[in-house]
């Protein structure tokens, strides 16, 4: 009896897990474990179960972070690339609506009448017709050396960035966004860097404050060398700075 009790458990345990595991990863399924999500890889037209979509010998990932088609036959880099192509035009390149599960060939994905970039921007759900209005974050993952912003329960982008040198580290801690600069001047002993655009402030510090910002003066992003900064490309800071509103958390780990 106790057997069969325990055994009618189980089982319910695992009916109701299974669907469960399904759901819960909708938005980070990656067949070939290639760093791209499913979704972006149809939108895209490479292989999601391929890791090298046109046998080339280059990763579908490293030809889209370079600019490249990952499906195409010639080797000539495209004019807009693929992480920033906006098909629709509403605000959200065809990677973050990917990562949302927006469409991306649609404008306004739930209907309400409200185009999808709007709704990110201003904190409501471009799945979700209701008037629900949701929290923003940013998270600064260091080891990784990526940084994530999100609306709710929406991942809407994940970058690369240089965060700080052995001798210069980021600060771990949970901040937020004190100040908005559009253009900044960052210059010590050995760096002069004006006219940086795009420029969020999370801590003060009497020895120079950090930010996240632009970065113009290299393009090693993934790899740590900043003086304590959150380095960001450009391509990439831009859409970062203007959603981000005062007061948005950050979470540098
Ligand atoms: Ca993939
Ligand atoms: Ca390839
Ligand atoms: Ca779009
Ligand atoms: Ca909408």
């Amino acid at each position: 009896m106790k057997y069969k009790l325990l055994l009618s458990a189980s089982i319910m345990v695992f009916l109701a897990l299974m669907p469960l595991s399904v759901d819960a990863t909708p938005t980070t399924n990656d067949a070939d474990g290639d760093g791209l999500i499913d979704r972006f890889e149809l939108v895209i037209g490479s292989n999601p179960g391929e890791k090298d979509s046109d046998k080339d010998g280059w990763p579908d990932r490293g030809e889209v972070f370079n600019g490249y088609d990952p499906s195409g036959e010639t080797q000539k880099k495209l004019e807009v690339s693929l992480l920033e192509r906006d098909s629709d035009g509403d605000g959200l390149s065809d990677y973050m609506e990917a990562n949302i599960a927006t469409d991306h060939l649609d404008l306004d994905s739930d209907d309400d009448g409200y185009i999808d970039g709007l709704e990110i921007q201003y904190g409501f759900s471009p799945l979700d017709p209701g008037p629900n209005h949701y929290g923003k974050r940013i998270e600064v993952n260091k080891d990784r050396q990526t940084l994530s912003y999100f609306v709710g329960p929406h991942h809407v982008n994940t970058i690369l960035i240089s965060s700080g040198g052995l001798s210069t580290p980021t600060p771990v801690g949970e901040y937020k966004v004190e100040k908005k600069l559009p253009v900044h001047l960052y210059a010590g002993a050995d760096y002069y860097l004006p006219n940086t655009k795009w420029n969020l402030l999370f801590k003060y510090n009497v020895r120079g404050n950090y930010y996240i910002h632009g970065a113009y003066w290299h393009n090693n992003f993934g790899k740590r060398m900043s003086h304590g900064c959150v380095n960001v490309s450009y391509d990439n800071m831009e859409h970062l700075y203007n959603w981000a509103d005062i007061g948005t958390p950050i979470k540098v780990s």
